[in-house]
Formats: C-alpha cells, sequence, structure tokens
C-alpha cells in the first residue's frame, strides 16, 4: 500500500478554498490523497479488522471527497470510493459472458467420500503421490461472484448464473466495502477476474432484518436469501445500506501484457504454481480472505480439518455449509482437468443434515455437580448432524414449559457441532391423544433428598449436597478432571464403581485409595492401579488457580479461578477475607466483585462456599494430605513481566503443551486469547501454524516460535 503523504489532520485542517474547486493540479493532488486515505483506512477496516482511526475521521475525510467531487465532477473515476454510495438505479441487469465456466462442485457427504475423491486423484495422477496437498477452505454460504479488473481497476461484476453467463452487478458489489475498487501495488496481469463469495455476516444478517421488520417489510429467512436479495437490487444504493462483505478464494480468467503491449492469455486460472500462493497474492491486492484457510497435507489431515471445522461452525459469525478441498498445487491442477460442469482437483464436503424429527420415549432428571436436575429427553435413536442420537438436554423447567413438551411426543432434534443435542421444537399436530404433562419431581431421583427451587430461578435442586452420589460423582470428576487437578487415569466409570462402593466418600479419600482396592475395580489391571496412585501423588503439586477451580464453588470456572488466586494471593488470604466480612458483618461480596469477572451472583457463591465449615475442614483435609502450590506474590501484579498483554496460541507444539504455556503466559500476567486481533501483543506460532499466524502477520504483530518462547521464559 502507498503510504499517504499528508496525515489525515492536515487534511481535514486544510479545507478547500473555493479557487480550489477547478480541475486544477492542486485539487488533484488533494483529490489523489483522500482517495489514498480513503482507501487504505477503508481496507484496515473492512478486510483486516484493524482500524486506527475514529470512524468520525473516516467519515469526514469522505465527505470532503464527495463534496470534491461534486465541485469537480471530472474527478469521479469509476475507482473512486464515492462509487461505494451506490449509483443511478438500473431498470435490468446485462448479461455477462464468463470468459471461462464458473464450475460447481462435487459434494461429499462422509469420510468415505472423501477418501474415495482422494483415490480417484491418486489413481489419474501419473506422479506417484503418498499424501496430496491440499487446501481447505470454509465454504461460505452466500452467492459466488466473479469480479473483472483491468489495469487494475474494478471493471465487471458479475454472478455466476448458468455458469457460462451471468448477471452484470458491477454498481452493486462496487458498494461491498471489502471490495477493492483498485488493486493494491502494482504487480498485476493486464486482466485479471477474482472470484468469491460474497455473503451477510450472522450480525449484519440480524440488523438488516430487524431493520425490515421496524419499517413493517418482509424479513428474509436466511443470510443467503438476504445476500442474494441484497445482490439483486437494481438500485444500488439500497444495496450500499446492507452490511454485505466478500470472501475471494480463486481466479479465473487471466491476460497479460507483454512489454510490447500484446496481450497474451495467462495459465487459465493460475496466478502462480498453487492456489495458496496465489490466494496470498490476493490478500496483497487488498481482497479479503476468510482467516480459517488451512494447508494439509494427505486426505486424513483434510478430513480431521473438516471434523475441526464442524465443530467450530457454530461459534463462527457466519454461515457456512461445508469445506471445499482443492489441490494446492496448480500443475497437478492442470494434470487433473475437469469433470462436466466441475473440476477434478476439488470437491465440497457437506455438513450433515442438523435437524431431524423422532419421537420421546421418556423423560428423566440427571442430577448435576452443583444438585441441578436437568430434564433429559431420552429419544427414539435419530442419526442427526452426523451422529446417533438417543438424548436431548431440555435444560431447565422454563424450557420445558417453553416448549410444552411432553413424554411420547414428537419433536425435532437440533444438533449443531459438538454442542449437546437440544429439542427444538414439538409437532404438536403429531401428538397422541391422552397424553400427560411432565410432573416435576419433589425428590432427588438420585438419593431421596427433597429438591428446592429457588423462587425466579428457572432450576431445581437436590439438597442433599455431596452426600447424594450423584452430586459426588461429579464433584470428583471435576475434581480430578485436565483443566482442575489433572489427575491421568480416572475416567467416569471408575469414579461411579469409587463412590458406588463408598472408597470414596470426597476428594480427600482419593488420596487414601490402596492398590488393592482400584485393582478390585471392574476391569483394572494392577498395573493401572498403579499409575492411579502415581498419577494422585504427581497431581498434589499444583497451583492456587487449578485448586479453587478443581473445589467446584458455583459458577467459578477457571477463568475466574485464576482472577481470584491473583487478586488474594493466598487461599488464606481468600478465606480470611470471607470470614472477616461475615464477623465485621459488611457486605461480604463487596471485596470480591472488585475482582475481574465477579459479579454480585458469583461473589454469592463464593462467599456461601467459603462460609461453609464442611468445605473449610475439606480443604484442611486435602492440604493435611499433601496438595500444596505456591502462594502469589500480592501487588506483584504491576511487576509481573507481561502484565495487560493479550498472547495467543497457535499450531503444534513440540516441547510443552499447550496448557503449560497457557500457564506460564498467566502466571507472568498475560491474558492468553484464542484469536488474533489488533489488541494481540504476540502470537506463538507452532508447527503447520494457519490462519492465525496469517492473520498477525497482516496485522504487524510480533511472532515468535515454539523455541523463542522457550529460550525467554523457560529456561
Ligand atoms: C465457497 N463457497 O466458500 C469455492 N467456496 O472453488 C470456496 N467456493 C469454489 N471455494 C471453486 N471457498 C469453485 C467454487
Amino acid at each position: 500500500m502507498v503510504s499517504p503523504k499528508l496525515t489525515i489532520a492536515e487534511i481535514l485542517a486544510a479545507p478547500l478554498a473555493s479557487s480550489d474547486a477547478a480541475f486544477n493540479t492542486n485539487t488533484r493532488n488533494r483529490h489523489s490523497q483522500l482517495v489514498e486515505l480513503i482507501n487504505t483506512h477503508n481496507h484496515r477496516y473492512h478486510v483486516l479488522d484493524a482500524p486506527i482511526i475514529p470512524d468520525s475521521d473516516y467519515d469526514k475525510l469522505f465527505r470532503q471527497l464527495l463534496d470534491l467531487e461534486e465541485s469537480v465532477p471530472q474527478l469521479a473515476t469509476v475507482d473512486s470510493p464515492s462509487q461505494r454510495v451506490g449509483a443511478t438505479a438500473l431498470d435490468h441487469f446485462s448479461s455477462v459472458t464468463h470468459k471461462l465456466a464458473m464450475l460447481s462442485l462435487d459434494n461429499a457427504f462422509n469420510d468415505e467420500e472423501l477418501a474415495a475423491f482422494d483415490k480417484r486423484l491418486k489413481d489419474r495422477l501419473t506422479d506417484e503421490l503418498v499424501n496430496i496437498e491440499y487446501f481447505c477452505e470454509p465454504k461460505l454460504d452466500g452467492v459466488a461472484v466473479s469480479i473483472t479488473y483491468i489495469d487494475g481497476i474494478l471493471h465487471t461484476a458479475a454472478t455466476r448464473g448458468d455458469g457460462s453467463q451471468g448477471e452484470n452487478i458491477t454498481t452493486n458489489v462496487k458498494t461491498i466495502n471489502s471490495v477493492p475498487l483498485k488493486l493494491q501495488g502494482d504487480n498485476f496481469p493486464y486482466r485479471v477476474e477474482v472470484r468469491g463469495e460474497i455473503y451477510l455476516p450472522d450480525a449484519g444478517f440480524k440488523k438488516m432484518n430487524q431493520a425490515a421488520q421496524d419499517r413493517g417489510e418482509k424479513t428474509f429467512v436466511n443470510p443467503r436469501n438476504a445476500a442474494a436479495g441484497s445482490l439483486r437490487q437494481l438500485d444500488s444504493k439500497i444495496t450500499a445500506t446492507r452490511p454485505l462483505m466478500m470472501s475471494a478464494y480463486g481466479v479465473g480468467y487471466i491476460e497479460y501484457s507483454d512489454q510490447q503491449g500484446v496481450l497474451h492469455a495467462g495459465p487459465k486460472g493460475y496466478l502462480s504454481d498453487s492456489h495458496s500462493k496465489s490466494l496470498s497474492q490476493l490478500a496483497e491486492w487488498g481482497f479479503f480472505i476468510n482467516p480459517e484457510i488451512k494447508a494439509v497435507k494427505g486426505i486424513d489431515q483434510a478430513i480431521e480439518y473438516c471434523q475441526a471445522l464442524t465443530n467450530k461452525r457454530s461459534s463462527l459469525t457466519y454461515e457456512i455449509d461445508g469445506v471445499v478441498i482443492k489441490v494446492d498445487s496448480c500443475a497437478l491442477q492442470q494434470q487433473l482437468g475437469f469433470v462436466s460442469r466441475a473440476p477434478r482437483w476439488a470437491i465440497a464436503y457437506k455438513f450433515p443434515a442438523e435437524e431431524a424429527s423422532t419421537t420421546i420415549n421418556a423423560i428423566e432428571w440427571q442430577v448435576g455437580r452443583t444438585g441441578a436436575l436437568t430434564p433429559v429427553a431420552k429419544l427414539a435413536p435419530v442419526f442427526v448432524g452426523g451422529v446417533t442420537v438417543s438424548n436431548a438436554t431440555l435444560h431447565n423447567v422454563d424450557e420445558i414449559t417453553r416448549l410444552d413438551v411432553r413424554p411420547d411426543d414428537t419433536v425435532v432434534i437440533r444438533r449443531a457441532g459438538d454442542v449437546i443435542p437440544q429439542v427444538a421444537k414439538v409437532i404438536h399436530d403429531l401428538r397422541p391423544s391422552g397424553s400427560e404433562p411432565i410432573v416435576l419431581p419433589i425428590h432427588c431421583p438420585e438419593c431421596g433428598s427433597d429438591v428446592s427451587r429457588v423462587s425466579g430461578e428457572a432450576v431445581i435442586r437436590c439438597t442433599a449436597g455431596q452426600l447424594c452420589p450423584a452430586q459426588l460423582k461429579e464433584a470428583i470428576k471435576h475434581y480430578v478432571s485436565r483443566k482442575a487437578m489433572d489427575i491421568e487415569g480416572f475416567g467416569d466409570k471408575i469414579i461411579d464403581q469409587l463412590v458406588d462402593q463408598k472408597y470414596v466418600l470426597s476428594a480427600v479419600d482419593l488420596y487414601s485409595l490402596s492398590q488393592s482396592q482400584l485393582a478390585g475395580l471392574d476391569r483394572l489391571a494392577d498395573k493401572s492401579a498403579a499409575n492411579l496412585l502415581a498419577a494422585l501423588d504427581a497431581s498434589k503439586s499444583t497451583t492456587l488457580a487449578r485448586f479453587i477451580y478443581s473445589l467446584g464453588v458455583r459458577e467459578v470456572g477457571q477463568a475466574t479461578a485464576k482472577n481470584l488466586a491473583n487478586a488474594f494471593g493466598s487461599l488464606e488470604l481468600l478465606i480470611e477475607s470471607v470470614v472477616a466480612a461475615r464477623d465485621k458483618n459488611l457486605s461480604a461480596i463487596e471485596r470480591l466483585i472488585e475482582i475481574d469477572d465477579i459479579g454480585p451472583i458469583v461473589a454469592q457463591h463464593i462467599f456461601s462456599y467459603f462460609n461453609n465449615p464442611r468445605n473449610l475442614k475439606l480443604i484442611e483435609q486435602l492440604q493435611s494430605v499433601g496438595i500444596s502450590w505456591q502462594d502469589i506474590p500480592i501487588n506483584q501484579g504491576q511487576a509481573l513481566a507481561l502484565s495487560g498483554q493479550t498472547w495467543v496460541l497457535t499450531g503444534k507444539l513440540i516441547s510443552m503443551s499447550r496448557d503449560q504455556v497457557k500457564e506460564k503466559l498467566e502466571s507472568l500476567g498475560a491474558k492468553v486469547s484464542g484469536s488474533v486481533s489488533r489488541n494481540t501483543h504476540c502470537l506463538i506460532a507452532g508447527e503447520a501454524a494457519g490462519s492465525k499466524r496469517t492473520m498477525a502477520e497482516a496485522l504487524g504483530i510480533t511472532i515468535i516460535d515454539e523455541a523463542a518462547f522457550i529460550a525467554r521464559f523457560i529456561d
């Protein structure tokens, strides 16, 4: 990107003198400065997600540009950012013939079909390849578009249409801020066609539908239809109000000009020798490329990527309906060619259907760690989202009322990624006659104790605490879990037996288990028993944050436990603060709600926990069997090396686990985040780091590898 010569302040501080409003050199220079600045900040905002100037400054620059072009209309060239506000309405869309057909993709619906795709390629390729290098991309659910640039300037944008002819939607596409009107840099072919997907992120879709509803207009059923509807507007000023995005995923027709100015068709659809390099080139020209893209080796890794993206799908802020897997090497792509209307070198893995209907056989109540009774629908097994589901959560009493659900009802089950299947709706028309509403339990189904319901809360609870075996089992499972005391080998089945046999009545009993008790459990060999004892011993040395988390205080997750540990430095001080508050009749929660992340409800849970003599006794017993940690010197907060910094981990680490690195960073005062943003201070990039690294590079964030991290902070 060319750096602007004047600062924004300088530009804004020098309003246009009326004598300037003529088409002279000064005016032209000023116009170019404005165009350059607006393009730079538009790209930072809409493509890099890294704005550096306030919106109000951007708006002022834009206003100045419009004013200038109003006085001197010759300045309003086709690549001026002023084009983004929309143009005169059309009365129809003209048609565009694609110089290179826009193909569709073959589909695969499961791992076997992906493996068959891989085999087909290997059978066809002359080179013997063990692992084909693939490039995986989220399959955005929007509208495919082809945008042609001539001499770096956006010339035509067209829909896919029937693949050979589409509609000319140039004026509409120009309103999309993530589409460059002019390519950045100067190393582009004379003519290049960029292909991608135009889509509406979820937030934009919601906003747009809300606005339509407020005006009493029809809403769109999904973001895809809304994106298509927005692009089909004959009035591009309407399109300009829709928060559309464009993500580039490939290249179509290319033409080069030689030194004598003679044009030559380039290698069709190839900008470089690999698809991944072509995408990097597109990013350099200013296009937005989806950050989840990843290069993999072999179909097994591509299948793993599909699985990982399936799990991540519900947390993405836009809709995807699968994964596109492409052969990365352009030479191999060329060898493979096409079959009918689809390339042989790519395949679309489609996510399995995520809703299915079935019937409820019964409704059971499951007792959780804190005694909450969760209603669970026992289903006639149904295949949904790629797995067979026979249980679905009904969450709580309010949800039962909202759905008006009963045993024997026919229901729609929804499964999103790895989230617990839910009952989406009841098909009331199919309800059998004589069915009865659900009766709420008055006794715990596990231990028979009374249940209580705090008024205004949707949750009913068993009142027996850890005297209820179901609560105890869950509490022990939590205690040994990886993020808590991290005691390896204690699977759910083992814990169920230990509680059922009454070997374990609280977490402290774990430490007095004998080899013979453990070896006597179902399917547990002598060696595993010894391993369990060794794991128990090894876990005794821990951190304060882990210990607090492992206690299972209601609503105290890993982050809150860390905040408590950092705020008090020692367990004694935390307990003292609670006890002192109680004794002096102070508001118990005042000190606690000063801490990050802790609100009045969580504070009340913390207060209740540490105010209960049974819990204090458990803590004392755990310490007396040897659980220990290093207290954190108080007020060290500001002096910590990485205080106030946000770090991100990506890729595969070799010498340390992610949790170890995370723990180390946090002990140095850093916050560890899952995603790269302009607030990231440093990225630790392990092997095969993908999109996060790309993003960090784009944002100019410091990147270090695992060895550098170890050298700096561990050795
Ligand atoms: C989508 N829809 O996100 C392709 N696509 O490549 C991606 N579509 C595609 N690639 C060749 N990421 C034809 C279509």
